[in-house]
């Protein structure tokens, strides 16, 4: 039995004050649900096996280029961080697994492995970090890490990144992320062939220190911290860096990473059709990469996503096995209320998705009936699928209302009186 870290009662208690309601209001949109041909429980199993992974550098306060401004009782170290997730993953019941920062989370594998085990949490991807200076680190990464001009500082990314790999095995992790920072802020500050020639060779020596059952996700970004180019831009760029490492290359979508108004979830078709869509970093966005709470902007979107997902998962496509990871920045909220509302916004989108009337969709489709077609979309994206949820959460363990039970435990001034005020962590945004 793993160790819980709000007291059981403390949940029970709060359940118990909205069981009765939500009973009858499941039981409700089971019959509404009947009538349109779909089995409310079947939804709700599937929703009971989504997982989202929470990442390490969620919990901590994040911050902007202009200011932190750190909450209370943040995470010191990778330990508090874990016991965070342990909080987030005990009410919200879909957050099995971390994924690591290396080095921000840098310790003894097996003390994590067994910090981790207390709670009955995994680890998610590894991810390295080449896109900031560590303390003692011998050559710097201001021009660059992996596409650098000079030939010893590619050689220390790429021995970094096969650590995070070595570390990620002791810990049961099976994919290593690679975020870049690299690129340039002026025109004719580099070559654009000869840096991403750079890289392609320095992760080809990445991938070749890869197990055989792992993946190694790429994710691209459009730009920051590099204002004028970025070496793996978009996802076409990514896309042909998957094809050139091989069979445990895939793309990594994160949601902030592109120009307003793309059409992401088209892009994500494309990943899916041609075998490389590896994953998705969740969070959502109004002008850039803001790293706001996923759902929050434009939930229609994050919907129009798992409308993809689903439709790739109902027909068998082949390979087909994202990875699902949050990537957030909160800087105005308790991050450990944050990520629980997010990862209950990313299984809403899911649950949405998966009442999609998909055979009347595609007759609509056939007989070029565009209203029809964009309204049966609607009618599943307008069900409000909250019971479902809550039913999925009561079912597993968790809490009705996450955010009321962890209020009521009073976790955060708990922890704020263990964990005195640090002046800064690692806040990362990528
Ligand atoms: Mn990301």
């Amino acid at each position: 039995m793993s160790e819980l870290i709000i007291s059981d009662d403390i949940v029970e208690k709060d359940n118990a004050v909205r069981k009765a309601d939500l009973e009858r209001d499941y039981a409700s949109l089971g019959e509404r649900l009947d009538r349109r041909g779909i089995a409310i429980d079947a939804i709700r199993d599937k929703v009971e096996k989504f997982a989202v992974a929470i990442p390490s550098w969620g919990v901590g306060t994040g911050g902007t280029r202009f200011a932190r401004f750190p909450g209370a009782g943040e995470p010191r170290d990778i330990f508090d961080k874990i016991e965070d997730c342990a909080v987030i993953q005990q009410l919200t019941q879909a957050t099995p697994t971390v994924s690591l920062h290396i080095p921000w989370d840098k310790a003894d594998p097996n003390r994590l492995k067994q910090a981790a085990s207390r709670f009955g949490l995994g680890f998610d991807a590894m991810n390295s970090n080449t896109f900031s200076d560590a303390k003692d680190q011998k050559l710097s990464y201001k021009f660059g890490s992996l596409s650098h001009a000079d030939a010893a500082t590619r050689r220390q990314a790429v021995e970094h990144n096969l650590e995070c790999i070595e570390i990620g095995r002791t810990l049961g992790s099976k994919a290593l992320t690679v975020w870049i920072g690299d690129g340039s802020n002026f025109p004719g500050q580099v070559n654009f062939a000869g840096a991403f020639e750079r890289y392609l060779d320095a992760m080809k020596e990445i991938y070749a220190g890869l197990p055989n059952d792992w993946k190694l996700f790429t994710e691209h970004k459009m730009y920051e911290p590099a204002f004028y180019s970025t070496v793996v831009q978009d996802w076409g760029t990514n896309y042909m860096i998957a094809q050139e490492l091989g069979d445990k290359a895939f793309c990594l979508v994160d949601l902030g990473h592109h120009a307003p108004n793309v059409n992401i979830e088209m892009i994500v078709s494309r990943l899916i059709q041609f075998k490389k869509l590896g994953g998705f970093h969740f969070n959502d966005s109004k002008y850039g990469d803001d790293d706001l709470d996923a759902g929050s902007i434009d939930p229609y979107r994050l919907f129009l996503v798992f409308n993809e997902l689903v439709d790739a998962e109902l027909s068998g496509a082949k390979g087909f096995d994202p990875a699902h990871m949050l990537d957030q920045s909160h800087n105005v909220t308790d991050p450990i209320e944050s990520l629980m509302l997010s990862a209950v916004e990313v299984l809403r989108a899911y649950a949405q998705a998966l009442l999609v009337d998909r055979k009347a969709l595609a007759g609509y489709q056939d007989a070029n009936d565009a209203l029809m077609a964009t309204q049966t979309l609607k009618v599943a994206y307008r069900t409000d699928v909250e019971p479902i949820l809550a039913m999925a959460r009561l079912n597993t363990g968790g809490a009705i209302d996450p955010v009321a039970a962890y209020r009521a435990a009073g976790y955060r001034a708990k922890v704020a009186a263990e964990r005195p005020a640090v002046a800064s962590g690692g806040g990362g945004i990528v």
